[in-house]
């Protein structure tokens, strides 16, 4: 099942079906119980042009009191470029430890003011020269602490200024439009996401392909459990909370966005995210 944020509402959609869900975005995703309230709702799952239409167009998935949490160094890939990015400010020590250690790596990411959501442009940093798109599941958590949904996020992030000095981490991840979510929120019918399902990362520039790379949720090193109980720890989420998992893709140190570029993201159920850059 999927479920679209629209300016008309949420809209619950099931190949070419769709139906309205009578209840407001903000209590909806908070809902802990937000499985049964769809199963509900998919009993009136009809093929409506007009609701079908308005899931072409949808918003960002977050609630207005919601805040993105953001793990980092989840995947070996990560581990890897991270140390080299930060050698010379001795990371190949703090990114092993951090990747070995029972406490993950859980950062602030952005409030909604900083979110866009699928078509919308993100920004890249006019003090950055080195920056790449982080292709991440992300959980959708409700203030109890269960993980109520899953979604696609782009954790834009400047790799010279986290590589200069770890204390710069907040300025590389947070900023004008640094976080993109969306298409929607995919709540399986039972169980938890796949974790054979593929994440996917594509960039276009000028027509061609910049760079593309692929790699699987089962790479990621910890559990989604694991993750919610360090960032529920001494610090409630009374409105629900996104949290960005961590990214599997990193682009080759070569390579940076740049103005225009389009970044295209996908997830086995959830469908593409995807932004252009400005
Ligand atoms: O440690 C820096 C950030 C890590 C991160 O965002 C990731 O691994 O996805
Ligand atoms: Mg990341």
């Amino acid at each position: 099942m999927l479920l679209y944020k629209t300016a008309s509402g949420p809209i619950l959609r099931d190949a070419s079906r769709c139906v309205r869900v009578d209840r407001d975005w903000e209590t909806l995703v908070n809902d802990p119980d937000l499985r049964r309230v769809l199963i509900e709702s998919a009993g009136g799952l009809d093929a409506d042009e007009n609701l079908l239409k308005q899931t072409e167009s949808p918003l960002a998935p977050i609630g207005e009191r919601q805040e993105i949490w953001a793990a980092g160094v989840t995947y070996y890939r990560s581990r890897d470029a991270r140390m080299e990015e930060s050698k010379s400010a001795g990371g190949g020590d703090f990114y092993q430890r951090v990747y070995d250690a029972p406490r993950p790596e859980i950062f602030f990411k952005a409030t909604p003011h900083r979110v866009v959501g699928p078509g919308g442009r993100m920004r890249l940093r006019s003090d950055s020269k080195w920056i790449v798109p982080e292709p991440e599941l992300v959980l959708l958590v409700a203030h109890t602490g269960d993980i109520v949904g899953y979604t696609i996020g782009n954790d834009l992030s400047c790799r010279d200024i986290e590589g200069e000095n770890p204390l710069y981490l907040p300025q590389a991840k947070t900023f004008d439009r640094c976080a993109s979510v969306g298409p929607a929120i995919y709540v399986p019918s039972e169980g938890a996401i796949d974790s054979g399902a593929a994440v996917t990362l594509r960039v276009d520039r000028g027509g061609d392909t910049a760079f593309e790379g692929q790699t699987t949720l089962s790479q990621m090193k910890r559990g989604h459990e694991e993750l919610v109980g360090y960032l529920m720890r001494e610090n409630p989420h009374p409105y629900g909370v996104l949290l960005m998992t961590g990214t599997g893709i990193v682009p080759p140190d070569d390579f940076s966005l740049a103005s225009g570029d389009l970044v295209t993201i996908g997830i086995g159920p959830i469908g593409e995210l995807c932004n252009a850059m400005e």
